[in-house]
This record gives structure tokens, C-alpha cells and sequence, in this order.
């Protein structure tokens, strides 16, 4: 197959050929992407000490796929104030957390200033913390709703302590899915925008893909050609993360999930085509940590974090509510012949376990 001569000489597959490796037979797939891996990272796996903290759930906008935000599915709601917020980061700082990351639904009850004074209150007590938060929905929401531009938005942020800007929001490119799966929120250029402006300041961020839902594979194709395109200008994202989605509890009515060859299939091509992103992220929260551990040898080389605490996914079913423990995070890579290495947010190198 000619695709496999150009991935050979790390020539970039068009998006016909990208979308033809998902007819390549998982091992051969396996093993482009694996080599890929090894060369860059030989066996070594990321993880990082973190806690997620979502301070509200009361959303102004309704995505079908979600079971997090407070609906006819989810009636509690919650808003947390600075004190409780501050009080998570005291605690989780406190037990190791070297990451907060902090992610809201678009609450219009609140104000601006309850959005950003956190992330200062949080800084001002915590110089050190690195602080990842706001996803590229929520700066658009809060641009619309407060009446800012993108870029006053991306600067309140870094004047209130933001450090890096999760993959959240981004869900599947192609217009046509996105507008059936969560019409009405920050669209597919504008969450590129706001990436790009994000990384003309010099800071990093990552890129999520939602998928397993209703989307086909060549959406997924474009989804990630896009990300290799706006990398190739601004070069800002550090990883790539592939979300599974849970079915449980939202109003995103799915027939058909995809099978573990299929997401494994998912996490090699990612890793083939983003010759310019570093990192493939496999968030076991989605995939399940069997799968995850698996992906190592797919392409992936970061399993993200111990999280503490995990609401968006786990209202929609996964088996994440409380996050695991370092100890068992070590040990599940190393059994699965990797080598953990405690990586930072900006994905700098902290810890290698591989004596330990
Ligand atoms: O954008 C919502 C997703 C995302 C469901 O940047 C769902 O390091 C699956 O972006 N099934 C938020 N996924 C989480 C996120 C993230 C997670 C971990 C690390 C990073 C990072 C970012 O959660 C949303 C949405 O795509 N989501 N509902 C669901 N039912």
C-alpha cells in the first residue's frame, strides 16, 4: 500500500488515505502508529497528578451528548462559591495535586468576575499551582454573554492566573454532526480561533475529539486534519486526546458503539496524522483504563491523570467519579510494560518510575 511507503518516509497522507488505514488490519495499523511512539518516547507513558474541579453545572446551553449540566435528566444544580472552590484547591493541593482543572458550564447567573476572580483567588494563595482552565466554549460563551472579544477574554484569563487552556468543547468539526449534536454553542472555526489567539500569547493548550456518537469516519478524518492544520501555523497544542463517548443519562440517542478496534484504530491513525502534536492522549475516564493501557501500544503515550474527582463523564456513566490513586496509576502502567513517568502540565518531565 503506497499510504504505508509515505508513512515509512513521514510523507503526510491526503484525506482519502488517512481514511483508508481504517480498512489496514488493526496489527499492521498497531504497528505504524507504534513505531511512531517508540521513536519518540521508547516506552516511556505520562501521567500527572491533577484534580478536576467544575464549579458549576447550571448551563445555558444544551448539548445532546451531555449529563453533566443541570437538566430534565440532571434537576440538581449546583454553583459553588470561592470559599468551597478554594477550599477544593487547598485540600487537593494539600495531597499532591500539582495541576487544577477547571472546567464550568456556561452559567448566566454569576457574572464574569465569579468566573475569573476564582482563578485569582486560587493563584494569589497558590503562585505555583498550575491552573488549566476554560475551554474554548466557555471563553465563548463568556465573550457573548458579558459582550467581549475573544482576545479581552484571553487576557482577563491570563491576568487572573490562567496557565494553559484544556481540549474541551471542540466535539466533532464537521458542521453538519455538530449542529445536530450541540447547535448553538461555540462553533468549530471559532473554537480554532480562539486556540490560535490563545497561541499567538505564547501559551499552550490541548485538542479534544468527541466520538463513537454519530459521527462516520471521515468525519473524524477531517476533525483531526483541521487540528494538523492550525498546529502547522500556531503550534501551540501539546496533545491530542480522543474522548469516547458515554451514553448514559443525556439525550444524544446512539445505535451503534464503536468496538475496541475501532477506538484502538482511532488512537493509531491520530497518532500517524498529527506529525506536528506530541502528545495522544488516552483519558482513561473514557476509554476505561484496560483500553487505555492497550492504547500505549496504539499510538498513545499519556494516559492523563489521577483527576481526584470526575463529574462530566461519570454523569454519562464512566467509572471515573473518584478519580485513582498514584500508587495504583504507577503500577497498572508498569504491569502493562511501560515505563510511568510523572510528566507536568507543559508536559516537562518531573519523575521516572521505572526503578521504583
Ligand atoms: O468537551 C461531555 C466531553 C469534554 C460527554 O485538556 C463527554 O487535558 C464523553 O475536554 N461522553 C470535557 N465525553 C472534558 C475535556 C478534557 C478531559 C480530560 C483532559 C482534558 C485536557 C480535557 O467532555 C467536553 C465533551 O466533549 N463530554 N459529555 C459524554 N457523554
Amino acid at each position: 500500500m503506497d499510504s504505508i511507503k509515505k508513512i515509512n518516509n513521514n510523507e503526510r497522507l491526503t484525506h482519502q488515505e488517512a481514511l483508508a488505514l481504517y480498512d489496514l488490519d488493526l496489527y499492521t495499523l498497531g504497528e505504524l502508529a507504534h513505531a511512531i511512539r517508540v521513536d519518540r518516547f521508547g516506552k516511556k507513558s505520562y501521567f500527572n497528578i491533577n484534580r478536576h474541579i467544575n464549579p458549576t453545572n447550571v448551563c445555558k446551553d444544551i448539548c445532546k451528548f451531555c449529563a453533566y449540566s443541570a437538566s430534565r435528566k440532571n434537576p440538581s444544580q449546583y454553583t459553588l462559591s470561592h470559599e468551597e472552590i478554594l477550599e477544593i484547591a487547598r485540600t487537593s493541593i494539600a495531597t499532591g495535586a500539582k495541576e487544577l482543572h477547571i472546567v464550568s458550564a456556561h452559567n448566566p447567573n454569576e457574572g464574569i468576575e465569579w468566573y475569573m476572580n476564582a482563578f485569582k483567588l486560587i493563584k494569589d494563595e497558590f503562585p505555583h499551582i498550575h491552573i488549566k482552565a476554560l475551554t474554548a466554549a466557555e471563553v465563548d460563551f463568556l465573550a457573548r454573554e458579558y459582550g467581549h472579544s475573544y482576545d479581552e477574554i484571553l487576557d482577563m484569563m491570563i491576568a487572573h492566573g490562567v496557565d494553559s487552556m484544556p481540549g474541551g468543547g471542540a466535539e466533532i468539526f464537521d458542521e453538519k454532526v455538530r449542529d445536530f449534536i450541540c447547535k448553538g454553542k461555540v462553533t468549530s472555526a471559532q473554537w480554532l480561533e480562539i486556540h490560535q489567539k490563545w497561541h499567538e500569547r505564547g501559551r499552550q493548550s490541548n485538542a479534544t475529539m468527541l466520538f463513537g456518537h454519530i459521527e462516520e469516519r471521515s468525519h473524524r478524518i477531517d476533525h483531526i486534519l483541521r487540528l494538523r492544520n492550525l498546529q502547522d501555523k500556531s503550534g501551540g497544542f501539546n496533545a491530542f486526546i480522543p474522548l469516547l463517548y458515554q451514553k448514559e443519562n443525556n439525550f444524544l440517542k446512539v445505535k451503534n458503539f464503536p468496538s475496541a478496534q475501532e477506538i484502538l484504530k482511532t488512537f493509531a491513525i491520530a497518532r500517524i496524522l498529527l506529525d506536528n502534536i506530541n502528545n495522544i492522549k488516552a483519558y482513561w475516564v473514557t476509554s476505561s483504563i484496560s483500553l487505555a493501557l492497550v492504547a500505549q501500544e496504539f499510538g498513545a503515550n499519556d494516559l492523563d491523570g489521577t483527576i481526584q474527582k470526575e463529574s462530566i463523564q461519570s454523569a454519562a456513566g464512566a467509572k471515573s467519579a473518584n478519580g485513582m490513586s498514584q500508587e495504583e496509576f504507577i503500577g497498572l502502567i508498569k504491569n502493562s510494560g511501560f515505563i510511568p513517568v510523572e510528566r507536568d502540565s507543559l508536559y516537562n518531565e518531573l519523575r521516572s518510575f521505572e526503578e521504583v
